[in-house]
Formats: structure tokens, C-alpha cells, sequence
């Protein structure tokens, strides 16, 4: 590149920096909440889904002015988010969820645009806006609590947890297991036996429906961190963590490089840099899976929402100056329900947040909730029943069974343990709806999210 060409780079970088031309989306949600599916959605409708039939409230597209999107180059310091692959998966036949991801991916996209007026509109045929979606695991924001617990607090934290209802069965063996524990022995091998036995309860419970609590979030999924001796990490019972030995002297200091090392640095590094967020919450999983699933769920929601809290004293704003200035809570997996419970369920997130949302301070963030399914694999419609028209939802099951049925009421509050013993909840799990490549990519309000995240960015 010449001088002058470097010139004009720069000089063309700063306008672009001037007028606030970049954004960077983080998307969360704990596993399974729906990342995957919503990243591959919100892209593919950004860069194929022109379509104003397909985005009727994406005030850009329903006023001709969105020119389309294409995939940007990408610094390697991310894994790429694998759109690709993931658009493959939705054309088999019979048509697959892309496989779950672990970690964090980026993707980079750049959109153009016709500015909707003023000044850029007159002087430059079109805009553009780079728009970076970072996808990284909501159990990474579990970790936040940390920083204010010491290593015993962690302990009795994690016990309190581990003896609920839907927990205690499967902690007995580790339970066992730390009741013959030598707090003498604080030997390499030792300690890596125990931490492979709490890693095995952790992954138990990651596969135990509403059990979302496991903490420190890197354990199970360490990425670059594999072998550092601070994933050497468990919770001893409260009445050992307090005595003063070997084992608890080395858990305490592996927990303390763990949130030095691990959980700052993902704050200031990666969460310092968002500009706006979503949180998926799959809300109609956690009914399923029962009362004790349903308030874990919400004590989840509670810690992960502390990482919104911007307060002047607040424990973020003593690490970095956050910028997220909108929040987008979004009930996922909305096409599990008919249509007209889509309401109350926006309303049953709204109160999981409730009380999280009134002790904190959103004075910079704009919030808003509501219920989407980023791929539809159903469609509504009614069927006669007695003469009066119900309605239902249609689709495949996961055993490739034709299903037609009324999915049942969604509460618009969160129940309480008597109604979840009177009544199961049964959303079902759905295949995705046949799709091919050129086609639209059908969703529930995607457009909704669309003008919310990025609507006044591009006008
Ligand atoms: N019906 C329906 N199911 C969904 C939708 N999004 C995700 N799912 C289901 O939820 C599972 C987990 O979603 P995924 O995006 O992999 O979650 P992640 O772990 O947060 O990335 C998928 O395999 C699907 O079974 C949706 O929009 N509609
Ligand atoms: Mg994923």
C-alpha cells in the first residue's frame, strides 16, 4: 500500500469511526437456550432475507432501503461462527438442528444501506454499518458471583445447590467421595482425581434438564485453557474449606488465579467491547422440566443479569467502562407454543427478570422482552373441535412423527410448586421445517429483533 493509499485507508477508517459505523452484538444464553439457531437466522435474514414479506417490521427493509449484507473478512482471534455448516444441516433431509457448539465464535457482516435522510443521505449513494455478532456461553456471565465469594462462600454456595430436590441424587457419589477426602494431600494426581470427579458431576448435571447452575463455567469447557492447574478446581463442604491444610490452601489459590486469569480478563477483553446483547432464555424447557427446574432457572437469570448492572458502584464498573446500550431478552423457541400463548409467555420472561431487573440500574441500556423462534420448525393454524375452532400447531418430531396438537397454556406467571404437581407441562421438541438454500429461512419475530438491535443504526 502507498503512503497516499494509507492515507486515504486511515482517513476513511476515522469517518467510518466518526459516524459510528461498527457494532458489536454479543449473543448469550445458557446451553441449549437457542445461540446457534439465532445467529444462523439473524445472518442468513440479513444476507439473503431481503425479502420485506419475510421482515414486515424491519423498518429498513419494509422501506426498500437495505441493499443487503455480505460476510466480512475476520481477524483470527476468534473461532469463526460456522453459518456454513449449520445452513447444511437445515437443507437434510429429513432437515437436522445444527449440532450444539461449544465456546465462544465471531462473525463479521457488513450491511448497506440507503440512509433514510440527512446529510449522508444526500451525499452518499448508500451507507454501510460492520456489524460483529460474538456467540459465547451464558455460563460464562455464572461466573461473575465469583469475584465477590471467597473460596468457602463458593463452597457452601455450590452444597446449597447440590442438596435441591432435582441435584441431590446425582451428587451422592461425589458427596461420598469428599467425606473420605485427605485435606492433607494436596499431591498433583490427587487433586486432579477429585477435580475429574467433580467435572463428571458437572457434566451430569449439564445434561439434567434445569439444572443451569454449574459453576466455574470453564470447567467443562475449557477451550485454550485445557491443563492450566487452575481448572484444578471443586468445591469441598463448607465445614472443610474452612479448616487451614494443604488441599484447601491450594483450591483456594487455584480459585483465585481462576477468577484472575479467567473471569476479569473475559470482562475486559470480550464483554468490555459490546455494544448491545441478547439473552435467549428457553422458558418452555424449564416448565417442562418441573418446579425445582423452573426457580433454578430464575436464580440463574438473577446471577447472569448481574453482569447488566452498570450501577457507579457496581462490581463491572470497578473493572471497565461498559457500553452495552440495549438488552434483548428473548423467550426462545416460541413455535413450541400456538400463537395466541406467545403473549404470556413474553410476560412469564418478564417476570422471571422481575426481580433482578428492579434491583438493578439499567440507566444506559435500553431493555425489551420478547418470545421468537429464530427457525420455525412449526406452523399454526386451528382444527375443529366440537365445533369451535382450537388452535394448534403442526410439525415433525424428533422420531420423524407428523404431529398435530394443542401444546397447552404457557403461564403468564411463574407457577408455584402446586401447579406443577397438578399439571405437567409438555412442549415438544420439533425438527426444523423443510428449508432450501435460495429460499426464505421462516421464523417468529425475527424482524421484531432485527429493528430493535440494529433499526436505529441503520436509518
Ligand atoms: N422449535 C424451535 N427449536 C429451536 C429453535 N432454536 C433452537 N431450537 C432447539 O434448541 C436446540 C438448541 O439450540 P442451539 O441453537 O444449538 O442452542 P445453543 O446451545 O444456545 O447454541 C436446537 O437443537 C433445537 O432443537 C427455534 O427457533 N425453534
Ligand atoms: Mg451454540
Amino acid at each position: 500500500m502507498s503512503l497516499l493509499q494509507k492515507i486515504q485507508q486511515q482517513r476513511h477508517d476515522l469517518t467510518h469511526r466518526a459516524f459510528d459505523r461498527h457494532i458489536r452484538l454479543g449473543v448469550t444464553g445458557l446451553s441449549g437456550s437457542g445461540k446457534t439457531a439465532f445467529i444462523t437466522s439473524l445472518v442468513h435474514q440479513l444476507t439473503q432475507g431481503d425479502e420485506p414479506a419475510n421482515l414486515p417490521f424491519f423498518d429498513v427493509v419494509r422501506e426498500q432501503r437495505y441493499l443487503g449484507g455480505k460476510l466480512a473478512a475476520q481477524l483470527p482471534d476468534m473461532p469463526r461462527f460456522p453459518l456454513e455448516q449449520n445452513l447444511q444441516y437445515l437443507q437434510q433431509q429429513p432437515p437436522q438442528w445444527p449440532p450444539s457448539t461449544v465456546g465462544s465464535s465471531r462473525l463479521g457482516l457488513q450491511l448497506r444501506y440507503k440512509a433514510a435522510a440527512g446529510l449522508r443521505a444526500r451525499l452518499q449513494s448508500h451507507s454501510e454499518l460492520a456489524l460483529d455478532i460474538i456467540d459465547y456461553p451464558g455460563e460464562w456471565l455464572l461466573d461473575l458471583p465469583l469475584l465477590e465469594m471467597s473460596y468457602r462462600q463458593w463452597c457452601e454456595f455450590s452444597w446449597q445447590l447440590f442438596n435441591r430436590e432435582h441435584r441431590t441424587t446425582l451428587a451422592q457419589p461425589f458427596l461420598q467421595q469428599l467425606q473420605d477426602v485427605d485435606l492433607t494431600n494436596d499431591g498433583e494426581l490427587y487433586v486432579q482425581q477429585l477435580t475429574d470427579s467433580y467435572k463428571q458431576l458437572l457434566q451430569q448435571y449439564h445434561d439434567l434438564p434445569g439444572a443451569y447452575l454449574n459453576q466455574p463455567g470453564r470447567l467443562l469447557v475449557p477451550g485454550q485453557l485445557a491443563g492450566a492447574p487452575m481448572l484444578q478446581l471443586f468445591p469441598l463442604l463448607p465445614q472443610q474449606a474452612e479448616q487451614n491444610t494443604a488441599l484447601v490452601a491450594k483450591l483456594t489459590q487455584h480459585y483465585d488465579s481462576y477468577r484472575k486469569h479467567v473471569i476479569k480478563p473475559f470482562y475486559r477483553r470480550y464483554f468490555a467491547a459490546l455494544d448491545r446483547q441478547v439473552i435467549l432464555v428457553d422458558c418452555l424447557s424449564a416448565l417442562n422440566a418441573g418446579y425445582a427446574a423452573t426457580q433454578e432457572l430464575q436464580q440463574a437469570l438473577r446471577l447472569i443479569l448481574q453482569s447488566f448492572n452498570y450501577g457507579p458502584s457496581s462490581l463491572l464498573s470497578r473493572l471497565f467502562k461498559p457500553q452495552i446500550s440495549k438488552v434483548l431478552f428473548a423467550a426462545s423457541k416460541a413455535d413450541h407454543a400456538t400463537p395466541e400463548q406467545h403473549k404470556a409467555l413474553t410476560l412469564l420472561l418478564q417476570q422471571l427478570l422481575q426481580q433482578p431487573l428492579k434491583h438493578s440500574q439499567y440507566q444506559a441500556a435500553t431493555t425489551e422482552a420478547m418470545a421468537i423462534a429464530a427457525i420455525r420448525a412449526s406452523d399454526s393454524g386451528f382444527v375443529r373441535v366440537d365445533g369451535l375452532a382450537q388452535p394448534c400447531i403442526s410439525g415433525t418430531g424428533l422420531a420423524q412423527q407428523a404431529l398435530t396438537y394443542f401444546p397447552g397454556e404457557v403461564p403468564a406467571t411463574v407457577p408455584d410448586r402446586a401447579l406443577f404437581a397438578a399439571h405437567k407441562f409438555d412442549f415438544i421438541p420439533l425438527r426444523p421445517l423443510p428449508w432450501q438454500d435460495g429460499q426464505a429461512l421462516r421464523h417468529v419475530r425475527m424482524d421484531h429483533v432485527l429493528q430493535f438491535l440494529l433499526g436505529d443504526k441503520l436509518r
